[in-house]
């Protein structure tokens, strides 16, 4: 088993409610379990601006699931609750699951990069996962606590539960 944290993000459709559609999801995913949710969290758009606000969570899964095998599952969720891939880049979305972190694998393929290339930098990822896991040291050595200090908590908005 790999312990594995998931980013997900919405800012389409009822956010609060594909989050909550792809927990359960995640829930059910085969041989896997799903161990951990953070808070939900409202946050700016990363990206262009004209697009509603997002809302985020990280999940932590302990998974039996071959890499591409669980990006495969991630992509099914996904298109299950009407993702739509559009041309924009970082456009509206009403469900995105990214792989942050699959165990110390570091992977750079054309269909994924692990650790994920941008979460070092992004506050709606660094601090959900935070809550989940403190103390974490990515696969490079870089410790979690590190990079929070680096990232402002500008824009980023804890949910009630
Ligand atoms: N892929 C490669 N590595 C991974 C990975 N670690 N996890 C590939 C998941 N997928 C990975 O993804 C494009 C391709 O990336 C996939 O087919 C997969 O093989 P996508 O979900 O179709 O496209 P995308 O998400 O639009 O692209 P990208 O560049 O991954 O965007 P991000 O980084 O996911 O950013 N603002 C806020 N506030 N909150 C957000 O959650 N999200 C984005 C999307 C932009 N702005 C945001 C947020
Ligand atoms: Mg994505």
């Amino acid at each position: 088993m790999q312990r594995v944290y998931l980013g997900l993000g919405s800012n389409l459709a009822e956010p609060l409610a594909q989050l909550r559609g792809a927990l359960a999801a995640l829930a059910a995913l085969p041989q896997s379990q799903l161990v951990g949710t953070s808070s939900f969290y409202a946050s700016d758009p990363l990206g262009p601006a004209d697009q509603p606000r997002y809302v985020n969570a990280v999940a932590a899964l302990e998974t039996a699931l071959p890499p591409l095998q669980l990006l495969d599952a991630l992509q099914a969720i996904e298109l299950n609750q009407g993702r739509e891939r559009k041309a924009e880049r970082w456009g509206p979305r009403t469900l995105d699951l990214d792989i942050l972190l699959f165990g110390d694998l570091l992977l750079d393929e054309p269909r994924l990069r692990v650790p994920h290339y941008h979460m070092h930098a992004r506050a709606f990822v660094l601090y959900p996962l935070a809550e989940l896991a403190p103390d974490l040291r990515l696969p490079d050595g870089r410790a979690l606590p590190d990079l929070l200090a680096a990232c402002p908590f500008e824009g980023l908005e804890r949910l009630p539960e």
